[in-house]
């Protein structure tokens, strides 16, 4: 008899296991103890995979897309590239969406706003503009430019050449959350109500307009200027006290209160000395970077990719990884890790230095 409680049932008697969870999923409930080991794991477990989207390849098809759709059209003409561990997904992390986004010459691209973060960084083209709630901003290469939730905004391209940029949403994370919203302007563009510049003039100087009362969690700068952080880098690295798994690695930040730039994307620049080879570095945060100059290579669990100006590469959670700059190299890179920080989950791990 087995009645009383702490006997142990029989091991192994999987018949009878198996019909009563075929009569409990009839209730929509299932047994824990046949996933538990899957579900709370010892370490990290992606799906992802680390990949490399190589510019010169990929340039044709994005341009090829210009003839065959419009940017009013399409509304955002953007071929996203998705983690080949993730087809159909829009992810490039578990988390983040990244897409490769052309404007033509004479084309806008429709005012709208929605509930998830954008950020751009410029791949190729000067002079377009990404226009966020009635203030144009100019994009030149390297420019990293934010388009905050529920703000109206549209691209616009007077110039002679194609404007191309890298995308990073948070499109994966908002459905996660089942909390997107998305609506269309009347018009194409949103009414110009400020000068071109004006958010970097007001808070990008290490002043605030007096009596300026800051919005919990969201930066009021949201153009960042490649010539700006790229002079910052450049005056840092005189002091030569190189981070052995970074290089020089700085995070933008909202200028107000010190936090990340963008509540659910965390935003990186980071210089990798002609020669440099870092030690390798995992953390919790899969994570999107893009060479903006030189080239290198980075060796993400054991594959090595190379990479050049331009090109975007992947590295999953928790892969071990280290880069290799071949000539002086700038990456920008982004993640969730502000989201994992604010929910007790973000770590890290770093490679001591060989005795
Ligand atoms: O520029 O607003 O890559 O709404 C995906 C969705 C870009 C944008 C994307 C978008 C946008």
């Amino acid at each position: 008899m087995n009645e009383r409680p702490g006997d142990n049932p029989p091991a192994g008697n999987s018949a009878a296991r198996q019909a009563f969870y075929d009569r409990i999923g009839t209730l929509s409930m299932a047994p824990l103890w046949e996933s538990f080991h899957d579900l709370i794991t010892p370490e990290p477990v992606t799906p992802c995979v680390p990949a490399l989207w190589n510019y010169r390849e990929v340039r044709p098809h994005l341009l090829e897309s210009g003839g065959l759709i419009s940017a009013q059209e399409a509304e955002r003409r953007v071929l996203i590239l998705e983690n080949p561990a993730l087809p159909g997904r829009a992810s490039i992390t578990h988390s983040l969406y990244a897409g490769l986004q052309l404007v033509l010459p004479g084309e806008v691209a429709p005012s709208h706003r929605h509930s998830q973060s954008a950020l751009r960084l410029v791949i190729e083209g000067s002079g377009a503009y990404t226009s966020v709630n009635g203030e144009r901003t100019l994009m030149e290469k390297g420019d990293f430019i934010i388009t905050p939730p529920w703000s109206w905004h549209e691209h616009g391209n007077d110039t002679g050449d194609p404007v191309v940029w890298l995308d990073g949403l948070d499109i994966p994370l908002v459905r996660f959350f089942d909390a997107s919203f998305v609506e269309r302007y009347e018009e194409d563009s949103f009414p110009e109500t400020r000068p071109v510049g004006d958010n970097v003039a007001r808070y990008g100087s290490n002043m605030r307009p007096v009596g300026y009362e800051a919005v919990p969690a969201r930066s009021p700068m949201f153009s960042y200027p490649y010539v700006r952080s790229r002079e910052a880098l450049e005056r840092m690295r005189r002091t030569e006290e190189w981070d052995p798994h970074h290089g020089l690695k700085m995070e933008f930040v909202n200028p107000l209160d010190g936090g990340p730039a963008m509540t659910t994307i965390s935003t990186f620049l980071q210089l990798l000395p002609k020669g440099f080879a870092a030690l390798p570095y995992r953390a919790t945060d899969g994570t999107v970077y893009t060479a903006i100059e030189g080239s290198g290579e980075t060796v993400i669990g054991g594959e090595t990719f190379a990479w050049s100006a331009d090109d975007v590469f992947v590295v999953p959670a928790w892969a071990p990884h280290h880069h290799r700059a071949a000539e002086d190299a700038v990456l920008f890179s982004f993640s969730d890790r502000g989201v994992q920080r604010k929910l007790g989950l973000f770590r890290e791990w770093k490679a001591e230095a060989p005795a």
